[in-house]
C-alpha cells in the first residue's frame, strides 16, 4: 500500500522526503495555499461563495460529512500531514479561539482558503477569501503568540524545523481568462512575470518571519478539469490552461532558484503537480483505477461559478474521480 501511495501522491512524498533529510524531527506543519489545501477556513467566511460545506463534499469520509474540503475525503494538506507522522491534519486558523491557538501553533495550523491565489485581486469572484498577504500576515499574528509565550530564540528554531508547504495559482490563472478580464488583460508573459514578483514576495515574508524549508506545489493541468473541458466542443482539454500550467512551473522553478541563492539557508522542494496528474491520466489503470476517462455527471451544478462536484457514474469508487476543478482521490483507502 505506501508503494501505491507513494506513487499516487509522489508530489507530497517528494516535498517530505526532501525536507526531511535536512532533519528528520518536524515539529510543525504551516500549510498556506487555495481549495487543494483548504481543510475548512471558507466555513468561517460568511459571505463567501466559495464553500464544501454541504454534500456531496466529503461523502467518502465514514460519516460522509462535508467539512469545508473542496474534496470527497482528504486532500494534499492532510496527506502531507500525515507522510509526516502526524496524527491529526493541522486545523483550519480560523477554527481557533485566543485558547486553542498556543497549542496548536507548536504542531502547525492551515491558513489556505478556496478561490484565493498569489494576487491579492484573484478570488472576487467568490467575494470572499483570505488572499495570500492575508493567510501570511495570520502566520504572523501566531509568530508573534509563540514568541510571546516561549521567547525569541525557541520560537526560531520551532520554525526553522517546520514544514511550510504552498499549494496555489491555479485561481490567477482563471481569473485571468475569465471573459471579464479579456478587454484590458496583458500578455501572459507579462501576467506571469506579475504573478512571479508577487509570489516571491509572499516567499520573502515567510522566509523573514522564520520559515526556512519551504514545500511548493505547482498546479495541475487545470485545462483537463471537466469544469474547462466542458467548455471544448470536442469535450478534450482547454490547450492554453494547460499551457499556462507549465508556464506557471517554470516560473515558480526560477522563483525558488532565485529565492534559495538570496535567502540564507533557505531549502526548498518544489512539487510538480503538472507531471504528476499527466501521469496519473496516462498510467491510471496500473495505478488500480478502472478508467483513465473521467465521466462527467454534474450533481451541484446550481450555483454559477461555484466548484462543482462530479461524480463517474455508476461506480464511482471503481474509477478515478475529478469534480469540478479539483482533482480528487477515488474512495478506496490507500493508507
Ligand atoms: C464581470 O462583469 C460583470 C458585469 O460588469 C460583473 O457583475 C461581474 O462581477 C464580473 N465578474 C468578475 C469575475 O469580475
Ligand atoms: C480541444 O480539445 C482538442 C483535443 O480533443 C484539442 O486539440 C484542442 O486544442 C482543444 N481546444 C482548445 C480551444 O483548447
Ligand atoms: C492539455 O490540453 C491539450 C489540449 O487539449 C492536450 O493535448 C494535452 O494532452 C493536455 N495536457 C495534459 C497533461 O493532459
Ligand atoms: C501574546 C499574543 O500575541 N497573544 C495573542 C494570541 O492570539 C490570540 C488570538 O488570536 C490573541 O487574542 C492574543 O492577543
Amino acid at each position: 500500500m505506501e508503494g501505491k501511495l507513494a506513487q499516487l501522491l509522489p508530489v507530497i512524498s517528494v516535498i517530505v522526503i526532501v525536507l526531511r533529510a535536512v532533519d528528520a524531527r518536524v515539529p510543525a506543519v504551516f500549510i498556506f495555499g487555495d481549495s487543494t489545501a483548504d481543510v475548512g477556513n471558507n466555513n468561517f467566511l460568511p459571505v463567501s461563495r466559495a464553500k464544501a460545506n454541504f454534500p456531496p463534499y466529503g461523502i467518502d469520509f465514514v460519516q460522509g460529512r462535508a467539512t469545508g474540503r473542496f474534496s470527497n475525503g482528504l486532500n494534499s494538506a492532510d496527506y502531507l500531514a500525515k507522510m509526516m507522522g502526524f496524527k491529526r491534519s493541522p486545523p483550519p486558523f480560523l477554527s481557533l479561539t485566543s485558547n486553542t491557538l498556543l497549542k496548536h501553533a507548536r504542531r502547525g495550523i492551515n491558513f489556505a482558503s478556496g478561490g484565493s491565489g498569489i494576487l491579492e485581486t484573484t478570488g472576487r469572484r467568490y467575494v470572499q477569501v483570505i488572499s495570500m498577504a492575508k493567510q501570511v500576515q495570520y502566520f504572523e499574528t501566531v509568530r508573534a503568540n509563540l514568541t510571546a509565550h516561549m521567547g525569541t530564540t525557541a520560537t526560531e528554531k520551532l520554525l526553522e524545523k517546520s514544514i511550510f508547504l504552498i499549494s496555489t495559482g491555479s485561481n490567477d490563472i482563471f481569473d485571468y481568462f475569465t471573459p471579464n478580464s479579456s478587454v484590458n488583460r496583458p500578455p501572459m508573459t507579462a501576467f506571469l512575470s506579475t504573478l512571479s514578483i508577487t509570489y516571491k514576495g509572499h516567499l520573502r515574508q515567510l522566509y523573514n518571519l522564520g520559515a526556512r524549508k519551504i514545500g511548493v506545489i505547482s498546479i495541475p493541468p487545470i485545462g483537463c478539469c471537466p469544469s474547462q473541458r466542458s467548455l471544448n466542443d470536442t469535450g478534450g482539454c482547454l490547450e492554453v490552461l494547460n499551457e499556462s500550467a507549465r508556464a506557471f512551473y517554470i516560473a515558480t522553478e526560477a522563483i525558488m532558484k532565485d529565492l534559495s541563492c538570496e535567502l540564507k539557508g533557505l531549502k526548498y522542494s518544489l512539487g510538480n503537480a503538472y507531471e504528476m496528474v499527466t501521469n496519473l491520466f496516462r498510467n491510471a489503470l496500473k495505478l488500480g483505477f478502472t478508467s483513465s476517462r473521467v465521466h462527467v455527471v454534474e450533481l451541484a451544478s446550481s450555483m454559477e461559478n461555484l466548484p462543482v462536484f462530479h461524480f463517474p457514474p455508476p461506480a464511482r469508487t471503481a474509477q478515478s474521480t475529478c469534480s469540478g476543478i479539483y482533482f480528487t482521490r477515488r474512495k478506496t483507502p490507500l493508507i
